[in-house]
């Protein structure tokens, strides 16, 4: 009886001790910005890409740079109006697929913010995945992204003169 139980212990914590799927987790083309100058609150888009073969979902994001970091996005209420609404069960990442967070839509919200989102500052967001686990990613503040992304993949602009400052 106490040798099974402690044979059960050792093997759940050694499952917990493996980092599961951790590299499966890819976030493309992440940007975040504030809705407006001296905005109190602001908010994160990508697309996050699952290329695991288990369904995962984002269940929680942390970050320092708010003081309550939050999952949303955006619902029309019954009077036809879009507010955004926190989503308690995250958003699912289908297995070999992928979910977008885009403006109008699914989004990490800052609220409270600790300091002014500056135009070309970057934030550190831990993202809290159900199967993947925690992953943080280095976010840029662009306060310049048009909203509609024209339909060209593929050509990013905006990129190339940064000259010495990559990592
Ligand atoms: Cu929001």
């Amino acid at each position: 009886m106490s040798l099974k139980t402690t044979l059960l212990a050792g093997a759940a914590a050694l499952s917990f001790a493996l980092p599961a799927f951790a590299d499966g987790i890819m976030i493309h083309d992440a940007y975040a910005r504030a809705s407006a100058a001296m905005s109190q609150s602001g908010a994160a888009f990508m697309e996050i890409m699952n290329q695991t073969d288990v369904d995962d979902r984002l269940i929680e994001a942390r970050s320092e740079v708010a003081q309550r970091v939050e999952l949303h996005t955006h619902l029309e209420d019954a009077n036809g109006v879009m507010r955004m609404m926190e989503v308690e069960e995250g958003f699912a990442i289908p297995a070999g697929g992928s979910h977008a967070l885009a403006r109008g839509g699914d989004h990490v919200m800052f609220l409270g913010l600790n300091q002014p989102f500056e135009h070309g500052d970057e934030i550190e967001v831990t993202l809290v995945f159900e199967q993947a686990g925690e992953m943080t990613v280095t976010i840029p503040i662009d306060l310049e992204r048009n909203p509609m992304i024209g339909g060209s993949m593929g050509h990013g602009n905006g990129h190339g003169t940064m000259g010495g400052a990559s990592e």
